[in-house]
């Protein structure tokens, strides 16, 4: 780690989205105090420092005001240290593509998988699943077409969406075990296939992923908690 700033991050080790943070700190070399947020009783901190959604990841960059939404986190660490392992490209269209499907996958893809856990009714469930494997495809095009034939999204190395999406992957494994469906496989989606290899491994986010038993331990609370807010 090269650089200590003073940044304190609150999270939740089985949140993809504090996850997200914790890689894009991770590939600038960004040394941090991680705080653990109890979301079932949020503390004093977490209220205050993002009271509109009361949700982690939030970052607290030495006395700034707190920067809440891991999205916003993520852009805001790319541009205060734009000449260390930049993620976004530079080019303003690439840029765009890349944020318009960092929303897809943001506000369609993975709530449907939030969807699949809270039906109970199997005909309903199996009509997710069809919508989950068919947007899979859908990120296998984005994934030819952002990647101009390369490893990542972001090209020779993980860029912006290849964090993006590939918070999600403990996640996937996950919900495909649970659910006994693919949602990525060599068939249908061989190259984000191989691209989950990549990013299973790649040396800024293999130390993140959080294991099976921590995911079941949040899922469990979910099942059986009603948060506060929607998650
Ligand atoms: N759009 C937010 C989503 C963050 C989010 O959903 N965080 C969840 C944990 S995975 C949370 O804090 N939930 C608490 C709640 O809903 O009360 C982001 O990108 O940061």
């Amino acid at each position: 780690m090269t650089k200590s700033d003073g940044f304190k991050l609150l999270g939740t080790a089985a949140s993809p989205f504090v996850n997200r943070v914790q890689f894009v700190l991770n590939l600038k070399s960004i040394e941090y105090e991680y705080i653990v947020e109890n979301l079932a009783c949020k503390s004093e901190l977490l209220l205050t420092s993002n009271p509109v959604y009361q949700k982690v990841p939030v970052l607290i960059h030495a006395n700034k005001p707190p920067i809440p939404e891991s999205l916003v986190i993520i852009e805001y660490l790319d541009e205060m240290y734009p000449d260390v392992h930049p993620i976004l490209p530079s080019n303003p269209l690439d840029r765009a593509e890349n944020r318009f499907w960092a929303s897809y996958i943001d506000n369609k893809f993975f709530p449907l998988f939030e969807e699949l856990r809270k039906t109970p009714d199997k005909e309903e469930k199996e009509a997710i699943k069809k919508q989950i494997i068919e947007g899979s495809q859908l990120l296998e095009e984005a994934f030819v077409k952002v990647s101009k034939g390369k490893d990542y999204f972001g090209g020779d190395d993980a860029g912006y969406l290849d964090v993006v999406l590939g918070c999600f992957l403990a996640w996937v494994k996950f919900v495909e075990k649970r659910n006994e469906f693919n949602i990525i496989d060599e068939v249908r989606t061989p190259k984000l296939k191989k691209w989950v290899n990549r990013i299973w491994s790649h040396e800024a986010f293999k130390d993140v992923f959080p294991g099976s038993e921590t995911l079941m331990n949040l899922f469990m609370m979910l099942q059986t908690h009603k948060p506060p807010r929607k998650i």
